[in-house]
């Protein structure tokens, strides 16, 4: 009988044959192919890549042949795997590894560290975990943070560190992300659905019917150049042809926003400038004029929604502040003249509109407010669910709009125990504290053990942690507001970071494993992320280097110590995993979709598969709104929501209002001091902090070896700085070195730094000034209410100044400072 086992034992006894990918020949065969190299496909955030391996090398990369539109960052991918910030060794923080739970933690963050062994590693992770268990139980460990891990749905690494762990014990866990935390809270209270994560109308449908299409706060052709899943880059085929109907004048597209995006001069639309942080003004603004012009759809409004009365009273100035929302109470606020808002609205109310939200409007305080707002405007227009009409908060965002084939798509590593196993340590007591706290509040949770907060309706009691483990995320990039965080891990007695490369989260925990990249392991992918394209395999192109192991080894190694290796890897290897995901795949797809046998998918790489149909968002709801009701408490949408109201929140009530922000730029609080509004991006360089320590790549952007910071001329002239100089940005939160880019996309008052920078402290100390560059050294680590308690990274105003003198070397990149 053959069996899956068979099958792969005859595939190991026949490696050398081409009929199996390249990455499974065995050593021997594969030197025969290296004076000449092999090229090798597989896929990455970044798309599908092909790489020239020769000698076990890898010496050339270049994008998939067939990707339509291939990033520029592809160039960065060799030296994501080849720098000096690799991680070579298991390394122990030199006090740590002496003294643990004793240590000096005033000196984490100084970057020096012990060499030691694979075996000693996981021995002080497994001690440290029971240390844990059987002094505070599971309300001492953190390990709940998560991230961009890289792709390959096996070696989702986020998951292996979930199964390890969780075999072991119970943990403090998170809710939400960084990325949407107000919008994923607020839309479901208000159209029933997260919206940041679903599927939008097809681009054809909006190109074809569309009048008027507004990118609110979203660069889409920024952002769509990477994917959650391997990106194969469909979705920005259609901004040539956004860029066409401009030209010929069959579509009109405005872009509202600070900064003249990468987008928008791709497509050449109109630039709509308004004040940073105060589109709730201005959307008030045209909510008022659509209402009080009757540009607004009464029918669509009584039909579908509810709540309408009591926010237009808010407008109307006839209750709560008693202010009437027009366009002259917010061209102040929101730097847009009152006739121009006018117009905006009619332009808006005279014809088919598409309204396409980004997501960094909502990072901000308030940021549930904008949200809210956009579906009201869309609601008084009367056009959710019509072709090229209504609102979408997704379509910047992983192939979103790309008509979808049906397919299914492989799971990821299981990252849960057993069915009906228990950890080691199955102890639920979380010592009266909060098992799951919202994600962003995690530095909060360190300062404040036992303090309480509000979050979506419930109280959430902060436990007193003293264990965190980081896999597959940078916190040291993506939390904001680093001397705080330098206060808060002081807190903690046990820190266990496991990467590929040196990042800062690194240099300020206690026990650094180093994982290998994806290149050093084979895989499969979802090719298309929401269009769901197809299939693609993963070869592996080198070995790990130095002493790197994929997570599923580390794990497997550390569940070994509590005897639950085998249950933790179900007695299967990479390549049998990963042949298992394909064959449940393609038994999914069985009758709808063919596949081929695993070993010819190896061979060939990729299973395409037909392209699905157009699709318009909530046409079933407006189609009949009884049968398809929405999922908020009501079934419509919610203009006014009882159920936020009943939660009593003064910072997110029973409708949208404007509220103003603890910084803001352009006469708001705090300006007198720090004039400047720092917004932090998405790099167009970056994925987040990945691909920082490209050294080559990264010096086709940086500026004197900084990460630069963009700024318009008016503010570089002011302050007589000239593009190319240092500059110190700074505020009470504290202080960075940046490279001056001046540029007239960015209007005055309006500066970037793009999050991801490498955070590199001159020591440290607690207000250290950063080296190279990393906004979250600025940024505010506030909730933006106590509704969603999502990030606020946006709000957050700076002053600059021409550094003068020697500036000190950058400390980011090249690794931790090996002492014996
Ligand atoms: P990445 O840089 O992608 O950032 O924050 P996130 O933590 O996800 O970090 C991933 C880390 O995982 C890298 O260090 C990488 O080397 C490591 N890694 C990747 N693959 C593997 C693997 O297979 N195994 C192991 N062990 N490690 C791996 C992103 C977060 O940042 C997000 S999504 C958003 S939206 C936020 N955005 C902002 C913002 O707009 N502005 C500011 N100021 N701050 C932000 N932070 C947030
Ligand atoms: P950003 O680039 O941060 O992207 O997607 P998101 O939409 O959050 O911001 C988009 C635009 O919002 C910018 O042009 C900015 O000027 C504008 N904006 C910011 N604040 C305001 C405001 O107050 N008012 C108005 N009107 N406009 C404002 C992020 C998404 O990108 C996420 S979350 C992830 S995890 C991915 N990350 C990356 C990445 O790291 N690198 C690339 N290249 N692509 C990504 N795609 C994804
Ligand atoms: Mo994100």
């Amino acid at each position: 009988m053959t069996t899956r086992r068979t099958v792969l034992k005859g595939l190991a006894a026949s490696a050398a044959s081409s009929l199996l990918g390249p990455s499974l020949l065995t050593k021997s065969a594969e030197a025969a192919t290296s004076s000449a190299g092999t090229w090798r496909l597989t896929g990455s955030h970044w798309g599908a890549i092909e790489a020239l391996v020769k000698g076990g090398k890898v010496a050339e990369i270049k994008p998939y042949e067939n990707d339509p539109n291939p990033t520029d960052m592809v160039k960065g991918i060799k030296g994501v795997i080849y720098n000096p910030s690799r991680i070579k060794y298991p390394m122990a923080r030199a006090d740590w590894l002496d003294n643990r739970e004793n240590a000096d933690r005033t000196t984490r963050g100084d970057n020096r560290y012990v060499r030691i062994t694979w075996d000693e590693a996981l021995d002080l992770f497994y001690e440290e975990l029971e240390r844990i268990q059987n002094t505070y139980g599971p309300s001492g460990l953190f390990a709940g943070a998560t991230g961009w891990r890289q792709t390959g749905m096996f070696h989702t690494c986020i998951n292996h560190m979930n199964r390890g762990v969780g075999m072991h014990g119970n943990y403090v866990r998170k809710v939400g992300d960084y990325s949407t935390g107000a919008g994923q809270t607020i839309l479901p209270y208000v159209i029933g659905n997260t919206e940041v994560y679903s599927q939008g109308t097809s681009w054809p449908v909006i190109l074809e019917n569309a009048d008027t299409i507004v990118m609110w706060a979203t660069d889409p052709m920024k952002n769509l150049q990477v994917g959650w899943t391997c990106e194969t880059h469909e979705s920005l085929e259609y901004f040539d042809e956004m860029r066409d109907k401009i030209a010929a004048g069959e579509l009109r597209v405005i872009s509202v926003d600070p900064v003249r995006t990468k987008t928008n001069k791709h497509v050449g639309a109109e630039q709509f400038y308004v004040n940073p942080q105060t589109d709730v003004a201005f959307m008030l603004a045209i909510a008022h004029t659509l209402y009080n012009e009757g540009l607004h759809d009464e029918e669509f409004l009584n039909i579908y929604t509810l709540g309408f009365e009591r926010f237009l009273a808010y407008v109307q100035g006839e209750a709560e502040d008693g202010v009437e929302k027009t366009p002259e109470w917010a061209a102040p606020i929101c730097g847009v003249d009152a006739d121009k808002i006018r117009d905006f609205a009619r332009i808006m109310a005279g014809g088919r509109t598409q309204l396409l939200f980004g997501w960094s409007v909502q990072r901000q305080q308030h940021g549930e407010q904008p949200y809210w707002m956009g579906t009201i405007i869309a609601a008084m227009l009367g056009q959710i669910g019509l072709p090229g009409g209504g609102v979408s908060y997704s379509h910047h965002y992983s192939g979103i709009g790309v008509p979808q084939t049906g397919a299914s798509m492989p799971g990821a590593f299981p990252l849960n125990l057993d069915l009906g196993k228990v950890p080691e340590h199955d102890n639920t007591n979380f010592n009266g504290a909060s098992a799951v706290i919202p994600v962003a509040r995690w530095v909060d949770m360190l300062l404040n053990p036992g303090g309480k907060i509000q979050h979506n309706g419930h109280e959430i009691t902060f436990p007193d942690v003293r264990m965190a483990v980081y896999t597959g995320c940078n916190p040291w990039h993506h939390h904001q507001d680093r001397n705080k965080m330098r206060k808060a891990f002081q807190q903690l007695e046990t820190v266990i970071a496991i990467d590929y490369a040196w990042t800062a989260t690194c240099r300020h925990a206690d026990l650094v494993l180093p994982a290998c990249t994806q290149f050093e392991r084979n895989d499969l992918d979802t090719f298309g992320g929401y269009s769901n394209t197809g299939v693609i395999a993963m070869h592996k192109l080198i070995d790990p280097l130095y002493h790197s192991k994929t997570d599923f080894e580390i794990f497997a190694g550390l569940t070994k110590r509590f005897g639950r290796s085998e249950e933790y890897t179900r007695g299967m290897t990479e390549m049998e995993w990963v042949k298992q995901t394909y064959e449940t795949t393609r038994s999914a797809n069985e009758g709808r979709f063919d596949m081929p046998s695993f070993e010819e998918f190896w061979e060939q790489g990729i299973v395409k598969f037909d392209r699905g149909e157009n699709w318009t968002r909530h046409a079933d709801f407006r189609e009949d709104p009884e049968i398809n009701a929405l999922g908020t408490p009501s079934g419509f949408i919610e203009i006014s929501s009882r159920t936020i109201e009943k939660f009593g929140y003064d910072d997110c009530g029973a409708h949208p209002k404007w509220m103003e922000k603890v910084e803001r730029s352009h006469g708001g609080p705090m300006s007198d001091k720090y004039p400047i509004w720092l917004q932090s991006c998405h790099p167009d360089q970056r994925l987040h902090s990945q691909m920082c320590e490209s050294d080559e790549y990264r010096a086709t952007y940086a500026v004197q070896g900084r990460e630069p910071i963009y700024m318009s001329p008016e503010d570089a002239a002011a302050r007589g700085i000239e593009d190319g100089d240092i500059v110190r940005v700074f505020n009470d939160r504290g202080q960075l070195l940046a490279g001056a880019r001046v540029t007239d996309d960015y209007a005055p008052g309006v500066v970037r730094i793009h999050e991801g920078a490498w955070y590199g402290p001159v020591d440290a100390s607690i207000g250290a000034l950063d080296t190279y560059g990393d906004p979250n050294t600025l940024t505010i680590d506030v909730g933006a209410s106590k509704l969603s308690q999502a990030t606020s990274a946006n709000t957050c105003l700076v002053e600059i100044e021409k550094f003068e003198g020697d500036a000190p070397p950058v400390t980011s990149f090249g690794g931790p400072t090996e002492v014996s």
